[in-house]
């Protein structure tokens, strides 16, 4: 019989797999049909992958480098038959992955430590950053930690308010002050408050007007600026969340945030609603920028450890 921890894994890679299944139909469905039958490895079969590929968002290069390992196996007779042919694409998603994992140890929550760790989430309006917070205050509560959220998207309406929602139903204090206040003032005294309180996480929550307008850019540089005055080398992480459904768009949105603030990682979410899920392994590829969590569903629970091999499982099965 399976440990209890190993049914908790099993249980969660069955629902990831369930959520990734408009991108594992895309991805799948239609290369099994191109394999199908096929006896050898024809250039056809070589252009219709690369065509399925293309179709779900892995990017231009990130496709032609894949499509160009599998002919190099072909010169060098290391692949003979269609039906190695998932196999190596799998083993090669996989290790690009990997590749930029590496750069960030941090992912691992049993390695992140129990000082004071100030995350600062970024990233264009609507792609699900306060929400996202929500479920990592939540994973965090579970393991025991105090977390506090820090309301420094001071400009939209209501934006206050749904962090303040989302912190009473995780049980995490929210800092605040008046709408149109200052961001910076808000972290100010949130990492104060959270240095008094002996809090584990301060989770700051930041506007996200449109990316091309460099205000925001210059709001976001003055938060990182007065939290570091507050707490040496905070904020600790900068982390891009990025809507998949927007496909290529947010490779270009990652850019923006990377050149100006230093993303530490990325929170890919919306993964359950698009069949751009392969999105995952074009940013990861383009950018080396670690990915750290994934988001399938709008729910607090919807949230995971971004883990290479399962997810490529669940795209690629
Ligand atoms: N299906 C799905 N919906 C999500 C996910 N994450 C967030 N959402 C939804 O996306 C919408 C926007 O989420 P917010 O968290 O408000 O996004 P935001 O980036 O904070 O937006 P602004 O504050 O306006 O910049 C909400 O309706 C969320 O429920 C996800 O993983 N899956
Ligand atoms: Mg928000």
């Amino acid at each position: 019989m399976d440990r209890p921890e190993a049914a908790h894994g099993k249980a969660r890679a069955r629902r990831l797999w369930d959520r990734m299944s408009k991108t594992r139909r895309t991805l799948t469905d239609r290369l099994n049909t191109v394999v199908a039958g096929k006896k050898a490895i024809d250039p056809t079969l070589l252009d219709d992958l690369e065509e399925i590929l293309l179709s779900s968002d892995i990017g231009v290069e990130t496709t032609v480098q894949l499509i160009e390992g599998l002919k190099q196996r072909l010169d060098q007779k290391s692949l003979d038959t269609p039906e190695q042919v998932k196999t190596i694409l799998k083993e090669e998603m996989t290790s690009f992955l990997d590749a930029s994992q590496d750069l960030f140890p941090l992912n691992l929550p049993e390695e992140v430590s129990r000082t004071l760790h100030v995350v600062m989430f970024v990233g264009v309006n609507g792609v699900g950053k306060t929400t996202t917070i929500a479920k990592m205050a939540h994973y965090f509560r579970a393991q025991g930690q105090k977390v506090m959220l820090a309301a420094a998207d001071t400009f939209r309406a209501a934006a206050i308010e749904q962090l303040q929602i989302w912190g009473d139903r995780v049980g995490a204090e929210v800092i605040s002050q008046k709408r149109g206040a200052d961001p910076g003032a808000v972290v100010f005294d949130a990492i104060s408050a959270a240095k008094a309180r002996n809090m584990d996480k301060v989770f700051i929550d930041t506007a996200g007007r449109l990316h091309t307008k460099s205000n925001l850019m210059e709001e976001l540089k003055k938060i990182q600026r007065v939290a570091g005055q507050q707490l040496p080398e905070a904020p600790h992480q900068v982390t891009l969340i990025l809507d998949a459904t927007t496909g290529q768009n947010a490779i270009a949105q990652a850019h923006v945030f990377a050149q100006s603030l230093g993303v530490t990682d990325i929170i890919l979410t919306k993964l359950d609603g698009t069949a751009k899920g392969g999105i995952v392994i074009g940013i990861s590829q383009k950018l080396r920028i670690p990915i750290s969590f994934i988001c399938t569903g709008e729910g607090l629970e919807d949230f995971e450890v971004f883990n290479p091999r399962e997810f490529v499982e669940a795209i690629f099965a």
